[in-house]
């Protein structure tokens, strides 16, 4: 049940797997069965998400690369010296180093993610390519209230960095609250650095995350190794199958595994009845309009400052400062 622990940082939280064994028996016991979409990145979760992202089909992060080879250096000149980078998901190993790159004297940066290893390892390279950088890493699920270290109260600017369109992943309310505690955290002198991806058509959206090599299948999947790994489930894993399509009316990419029989799966002792067909969702990915993405913003206490995107207009950066 328990993932090996190789260090422990002083800002570890309490390892919550209780918490997440009672997330995943929820999840199943609905109607609409779903699991936590956090539980697709472990370790080899991290690094096949990795893999998508190299892929020509999966265009958000090329553009968002894009955005930023070009937009880099406005982005830093609007954040300012001396600010404190925290960083939600470490996974963006490139865009930060572009990030740190363009600004004047960045004092520290923090990130903080629920993939240890993965973060370990990406705060090791980073702090030794960045010699005056303070690297302070945080373990820890980004969803809910974490701590940031105590030498951060001096640094001039919080910035929170959420690439990668990582707040698609939550429905609504949750981005709202997740975005309300960024605003938070990061203070009245503060700013949100945020990736967000735009709507778009469907021609383009599907094959984004149903990549023709079978590795976003892979990556999906993998949430029921995990599963089975850690928290004592016995998923036979041929007899789900990946599938994902656009919800125009909701703006969202859906992904589910469906069950491919009639089956009983039992997690930590409790049996989930699937019928043949029955999906489990495991991840949304919305898709925002610019109007959409402020509206969202403003609810949460933040007024869009800057907007960068590429060309055809396929993905967006924004700067959002407390209301
Ligand atoms: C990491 C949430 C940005 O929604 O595009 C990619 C995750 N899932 N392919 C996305 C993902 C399947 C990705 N985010």
């Amino acid at each position: 049940m328990k993932p090996q622990q190789a260090r422990r940082l002083p800002t570890d939280p309490e390892p919550g797997i209780d918490d997440m064994l009672a997330a995943i028996w929820a999840g199943l016991g609905k109607r609409h069965k779903t699991l936590p979409t956090q539980l697709l990145y472990d370790e080899r979760g991290s690094a096949l998400f990795d893999e998508i992202c190299e892929l020509p089909e999966y265009y958000l992060t090329r553009t968002e690369l894009a955005i930023m080879r070009e937009s880099v250096d406005d982005m830093a000149r609007a954040i300012g010296s001396g600010a404190a980078i925290i960083e939600y998901g470490s996974g963006s190993a490139i865009k930060i180093r572009m990030l740190l790159q363009a600004l004047e004297s960045p004092r520290a940066y923090i990130p903080v993610d629920i993939s240890r290893e993965h973060l370990l390892q990406a705060s090791e390279r980073l702090a030794a390519d960045f010699p005056g950088l303070q690297v302070l890493p945080v373990a820890a699920d980004f969803t809910r209230p974490f701590d940031v270290p105590v030498s951060l109260t001096h640094a001039q600017r919080r910035v929170a960095y959420f690439p990668g369109s990582t707040i698609g992943n939550f429905e609504r309310a949750q981005a709202v609250a997740l975005l309300r505690q960024m605003a938070r955290l990061v203070g009245v002198d503060g700013r949100v650095l945020i990736g967000a991806d735009l709507q778009k058509p469907r021609a383009v959206l599907e094959p984004a995350y149903d990549v023709a090599s079978g590795v976003t299948a892979r990556f999906s999947s993998n949430i029921l190794h995990h599963i089975n790994r850690d928290y004592d489930a016995d998923f036979a894993i041929d007899r789900f199958r990946h599938r994902s399509y656009y919800d125009e009316s909701e703006g969202r990419i859906v992904i589910t595994l469906v069950s491919t029989v009639a089956q009983i799966v039992t997690v930590a002792g409790r049996p989930f009845a699937f019928a043949a067909d029955e999906p489990i969702r495991t991840e949304y990915s919305h898709k925002y309009t610019l109007p959409g993405f402020a509206a969202m913003a403003a609810e949460a206490g933040l007024q869009v400052e800057q907007v960068w995107t590429d060309p055809k207009g396929w993905f967006s950066v924004q700067l959002l400062a407390p209301i």
